[in-house]
């Protein structure tokens, strides 16, 4: 019995909802996997692939990141992550997770989805795109410290860790002055002891 979880250290999907468990007092085994191995166990139980999967108590499974944050939160939610109503944030967070995540996949990965000779090169076209909504991001922060108001929410940490994704694509570039207040929101978030503390390395899970 108890709950598990199952999760990659780098994954942004992932880390949202370790942070989203660590922030309500969740208490779970967390079994550290690689996305090119698998566990059977894990597959088993979401035959979809994707992580994190978390089981609940060996019956129930939640295996969408966002929905595994909402769990964790309306058990407990001792910042108020949930305040600002959900209304009011899913469309700041689907835009990461839809639209952004596109074209973040494509300007990182852009090897993957080219045919063109130069394959490792990043695709700019791409980061363009993205870029147009991070300055939705700045002009937000330039209203208030978080997306929505002056204390983080939902919002802010179901975010970040593809905005992070993104600034580590190519750190010179993203460097340069451009978008202060979402370098500050991001720089305090990544380096908030809620983030380091979902970053600690895990050994790997194997099935016994
Ligand atoms: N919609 C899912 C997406 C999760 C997802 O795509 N995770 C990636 C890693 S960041 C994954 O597990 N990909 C499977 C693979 O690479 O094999 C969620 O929010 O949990």
């Amino acid at each position: 019995m108890g709950h598990v979880l199952y999760s990659f250290r780098r994954c942004p999907f992932a880390m949202r909802a370790r942070m989203a468990l660590k922030i309500s007092g969740a208490d779970y085994k967390h079994r550290e996997i690689l996305l090119r191995d698998k566990p059977a166990s894990m597959l088993a139980a979401s035959p979809k692939g994707t992580v994190p999967v978390f089981i609940i108590d060996d019956e129930k499974v939640i295996d969408e990141s966002y929905d595994l944050m909402l769990w964790a939160l309306k058990k407990n939610d001792p910042e108020n992550w949930l305040a600002p109503g959900l209304a009011q944030m899913q469309p700041i967070i689907e835009m990461i997770t839809g639209e952004f995540k596109h074209h973040l996949d494509r300007y990182k990965y852009a090897s993957r989805y080219s045919d063109d000779a130069d394959r490792f090169s990043v695709d700019h076209s791409h980061r363009d795109e993205a870029v147009k909504i991070l300055a939705e991001f700045e002009t937000r922060l330039e209203k208030s410290e978080f997306l929505i108001g002056d204390v983080p929410s939902l919002a802010d940490f179901a975010t970040f860790p593809f905005i992070r994704q993104f600034s580590n694509v190519e750190p010179e570039w993203w460097n340069k002055p451009q978008f202060p207040r979402l370098h500050a929101w991001l720089d305090g978030l990544v380096n908030g002891e809620l983030f380091k503390s979902i970053m600690k390395k895990h050994p790997l899970w194997v099935d016994p």
